[in-house]
């Protein structure tokens, strides 16, 4: 290699980190805005990933851009407003679905988190209808910032997406959601297969909405199969598979329910589901890995089984095709080398969420 070559490799490989630095930029702090749709309504695990998200942004990551309630459940949108309140976000709107697909289903504890910390006599319909807030979220990011972080089922999604123009904005719920979002990350159904999964919750009790907003997708979705998180990463022979890496939620944090409402949301469910909470059923870590993704792009946590290909959702079940272009990426959650499981990981990550705001 002469002196012109290696100047000319040098360059080369100075371009490429350049190109790659130009991936980064999309995630700058400054830039990034989040999303969070929540069927905060049964599972505990969505209280953790609220954490999480909060972390991230006191952490400096990005923007919480606004909170929609995504079920057609009363008291998801007042909880919602409690958790955002107790760390200082009063100013983040929250939005709540009025429409009735999904699982009617709801837990105690939205109403006890909504009753100690927030209003308890709110319910849904005291809030603004979702499809609103999100209209005003994206029409006020920057072009390709937001990330819609989709943990409970895809109804605000994709109301926002059939939107008509209106006083919001001149452009359509597709017009704003093509230019203003940079990815949707969602827990939705199992990968079961290279070629085919089965929807599951999130994505099950709604399957016309899902197989709307599926396969009319036009921007990176990044896909974390809920089968996944029951498979905790480790490879087939791994003595530990099927051990669910469970968020234990604020254990042994000396976190107080008083003060605290993610301490709160767990107590109540231990105190009256104590055998779900044992066996992980309320506790997966599916909502908080999400949104690990979300904010950090957390290559230590996850890989890929398939990136940008094509999907679809025909009959009730998804068609995977690997070999052909598209805007889907499948997650793979990986076992994180230094730090136990991915339960214990994400744990270790919610444990620096500051103190509630007094
Ligand atoms: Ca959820």
């Amino acid at each position: 290699m002469n002196h012109y070559t290696k100047a000319l490799s040098f360059f080369t490989a100075a371009l490429h980190l350049i190109a790659g630095g130009a991936n980064l930029v999309a995630a700058e702090p400054d830039e990034a805005r989040w999303v969070l749709s929540t069927d905060m309504a049964t599972d505990v695990d969505d209280t953790a990933a609220i954490g999480m998200l909060i972390e991230a942004a006191k952490r400096g990551r990005g923007t919480i851009a606004a909170c929609v309630s995504d079920a057609p459940t009363r008291h998801g949108a007042p909880a919602l407003r409690a958790f955002l309140d107790a760390w200082g976000y009063e100013t983040v709107p929250v939005g709540a679905y009025q429409g009735y697909a999904g699982n009617p289903a709801e837990h105690a504890y939205p109403a006890r988190v909504a009753h100690q910390f927030g209003q308890a006599s709110l319910t849904r319909s005291d809030f603004p209808d979702s499809v609103s807030v999100l209209r005003r979220a994206y029409a006020e990011s920057p072009d390709h910032s937001v990330t819609f972080i989709a943990i409970g089922f895809l109804t605000t999604l994709d109301e926002l997406l059939q939107s008509p123009a209106d006083e919001i904005s001149p452009m359509t719920g597709r017009q704003l959601f093509e230019q203003k979002t940079r990815m949707v990350v969602s827990v939705g159904a199992n990968f079961t297969g290279n070629r085919d999964g089965s929807l599951r919750w999130n994505w099950k009790h709604a399957p016309e909405v899902t197989a709307r907003v599926i396969n009319t997708m036009s921007r990176p979705f990044y896909w974390l199969p809920a089968n996944e998180i029951d498979q905790s990463g480790f490879p087939k022979d791994h003595p530990r598979r099927g051990a669910p890496p469970t968020v234990t939620g604020p254990e042994g944090f000396g976190w107080d329910s008083e003060e605290n409402p993610i301490q709160l949301a767990f107590e109540v469910c231990r105190s009256e589901e104590p055998e779900a909470l044992t066996n992980g059923l309320r506790r997966k870590a599916f909502d908080p890995a999400a949104v690990r993704f979300a904010t950090d792009f957390d290559l230590e946590l996850f890989d890929f089984y398939h990136r940008n290909i094509h999907l679809s959702i025909e009959d009730g079940s998804i068609q995977i095709d690997p070999e052909r272009s598209g805007v889907f990426s499948i997650l793979r959650i990986r076992l994180p080398s230094r730090n136990g499981t991915p339960g214990n990981y994400l744990d270790n990550i919610l444990r620096h969420l500051p103190a509630p705001e007094q």
